[in-house]
């Protein structure tokens, strides 16, 4: 899967890739992602990328031409793949997006920063225009990282574990059940008993009721949209009928 990605800070975005599991992925082949300078696309000598926006206020806007000279460049005139805008105004990015774009052979991502972009840019270039949640930052690189990093864990063989991203908690819908790893005993703090008695029924059935638990407790609105079974519902109706 290749990602392009367009930026005024090409450099804030290699010590991640360069880290742990998306530098592994992208020695194996398995990721490729290009950071394109959109300055490199201006020809004015001060090689400039904003201007102040037609109207009056503050701030100052991202001219259109670099944006489309260095996507088009480097995509061609037809893309033909997503074009993606991180812009706080986007639909909220989830597991179920990243999932669709993990479909893609290759993904655009255009980074903004100042107040935003010309709004030709939304109109005749981006096909897809994404925000990360509701906080302010001071730009899309962030975001883009954040998406790379999504996408690229859902390509067979970027985690090392073949069902890994299969397990997630965003993928079930639910939260994910409480992990334990030794020692035994911590600090007066016991692993529970049904991890260390080998009864794998059991500690299945455990794992599921503590997902039901912490989802309902901690994120119920999950709960709407989770594939839940006849035994799922009635143990969440026990619950409920306890508090
Ligand atoms: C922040 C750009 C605020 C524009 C009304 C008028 C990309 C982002 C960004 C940024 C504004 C994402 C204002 C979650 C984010 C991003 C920079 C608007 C204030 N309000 N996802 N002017 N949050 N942020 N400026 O900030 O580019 S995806």
């Amino acid at each position: 899967m290749q990602f392009e990605v367009f930026t005024l800070l090409p450099e804030v975005f290699s010590p991640y890739l360069e880290s742990s599991i998306l530098q592994r992925a992208r020695q194996h082949g398995l990721i490729d992602v290009r950071v394109h300078n959109i300055r490199d696309y201006t020809h004015d000598k001060h090689h400039t990328t904003d201007d102040i926006p037609y109207g009056g206020g503050g701030g100052m806007v991202m001219k259109p031409e670099p944006i489309f000279e260095g996507v088009e460049s480097i995509l061609g005139p037809k893309a033909g793949c997503p074009i993606i805008l991180l812009t706080p105004q986007g639909r909220v990015f989830n597991q179920t997006i990243a999932q669709e774009l993990s479909g893609h052979e290759k993904i655009a991502l255009i980074c903004g920063r100042y107040e935003g972009v010309d709004e030709r840019i939304r109109k005749h270039l981006v096909t897809d225009e994404i925000s990360i949640g509701d906080y302010v930052l001071t730009g899309g690189e962030i975001p883009a990282l954040i998406l790379i990093d999504a996408v690229s864990r859902l390509i067979p063989g970027v985690l090392g574990d073949p069902d890994g991203a299969a397990d997630d908690s965003h993928a079930s819908g639910l939260l994910e059940y409480p992990h334990y790893t030794r020692p035994p005993e911590f600090r007066g703090e016991s692993v529970p008993d049904i991890l260390l008695s080998g009864d794998h029924a059991k500690i299945a059935k455990w794992r599921r009721e503590q997902s039901l638990l912490r989802t309902l407790e901690r994120r119920p609105d999950l709960l709407e949209k989770a594939q839940l079974t006849d035994e799922d519902h009635k143990f969440l109706l026990k619950q409920k009928g306890n508090r």
